[in-house]
């Protein structure tokens, strides 16, 4: 008998940005954040887990088809850790259970994108490491549940195990109970939200998100402004999203990459995330905006150069055109990336 399991998991891309820690060990945020979950089709990470009795002992990962040390105490480590627990009490409960939370793992993922390109392949590779492994133990736990665990392998993971609009609620309590991710809206609320990933550079970027939002933690004045502002932009683009209202929406994507971007500058040494390239496409979609007389466009920028440009499905030729225009690309590239649900951990085999 073969205890399998694999599960994928889509990029997701903030509009209110996470960046600083409170509690760095259990990954408790220092602002509540809110991101948009890709179409699987595209960016994503799929991750199989076995348990097998007859495997040599200890826990064993590839990522890529690169073999990763997965050290007990580490993220990784930790997230098998507290999902094995989870299955040891579901085989309390039912002893006709075989017993795989003693058994050692082999797992393997893949992104089918670059990693460490700033395009988040943490955020869904421990995204589909959690949803993989509840799988594979039948565990009986909700998304939001499993964001607890995959929250404590990488901050923006807990919400890439949701489709559509997710938020990760920051929380209150010193043990982490409470800093969860949960859906604002499914996908299928809003189908005609799109966004376009401008790959301006791959490269492994500089400042790792960790660190460096740290640093910002321990140097930046300005993140204290930060702090304060960001509680009512939450429930601002909470509501533009239910209400379906996408010059609000954007208004707020770019305010908030604005102000992140502006909190690693403040951070001592600073931080540069946007070059040239990043700026230049800062510059079109406000041009495309005022010759449109309205916003049809929204930037947003994370821990690295790459744009990832949200719009309505009906503006994206002339998004296109625009970008196409000043950075002219490879055909494969020019095709948007729609948005679609994940696939969730409840449709157990
Ligand atoms: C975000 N980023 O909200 C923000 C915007 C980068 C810029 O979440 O230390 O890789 O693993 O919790 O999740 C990147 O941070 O950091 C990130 P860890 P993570 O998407």
């Amino acid at each position: 008998m073969v205890y399998e399991a694999t599960a994928t998991a889509p990029v997701n891309i903030a509009c209110i940005k996470y960046w600083g820690k409170r509690d760095t060990k259990l990954i408790l945020p220092t602002n509540s954040s809110l991101s948009v979950t890709l179409d699987q089709d595209h960016l994503r990470s799929t991750t199989t887990s076995r348990a097998d009795e007859s495997f040599e002992k200890g826990d064993r990962l590839w990522l890529n088809g690169k073999e990763e040390v997965v050290k007990p105490d580490g993220r990784l480590g930790v997230c098998i850790k507290e999902l094995r627990n989870w299955r040891s009490v579901e085989e309390e409960k039912d002893s006709s259970l075989p017993k795989l939370s003693q058994w050692p793992l082999r797992i393997a993922s893949y992104n089918n994108f670059p990693t460490a390109a700033g395009l988040a392949s943490s955020a869904s590779g421990l995204a589909a490491l959690v949803a993989s492994l509840a799988r594979l133990y039948q565990l009986p736990q909700n998304a939001s549940q499993l964001s607890l665990i995959a929250r404590q392998g990488s901050g923006s993971a807990c919400r890439s195990l949701f489709g559509g609009f997710v938020a990760w609620r920051e929380g209150e309590k010193s043990d982490g109970s409470d800093s969860l991710a949960e859906e604002i809206e499914p996908q299928s609320h809003w189908p005609e939200m799109h966004a376009i990933i401008c790959v301006v550079s791959d490269a492994k970027k500089g400042t790792s998100s960790t660190s460096g939002m740290q640093r910002t933690v321990e140097t930046s004045t300005l993140l204290k402004e930060r702090l304060k502002i960001v509680p009512e932009r939450m429930k601002l683009i909470s509501k533009a999203i239910k209400d379906k209202n996408f010059e609000e929406f954007a208004k707020i994507t770019m305010k908030d990459s604005n102000s992140f971007h502006s909190v690693c500058l403040d951070t001592f040494p600073p931080i540069f995330y946007l070059n040239d390239v990043s700026k230049s496409i800062i510059s079109v979609i406000e041009e495309l905006n005022k010759s449109n007389g309205k916003i049809i466009a929204a930037y947003t920028f994370d821990a690295g150069p790459n744009a990832v440009i949200y719009s309505l499905k009906e503006n994206i030729p002339k998004v296109l055109g625009a970008i196409n225009k000043f950075f002219p690309t490879s055909e494969e590239s020019k095709d948007p990336f729609k948005l679609t649900p994940v696939d969730l951990p409840e449709n157990f085999d």
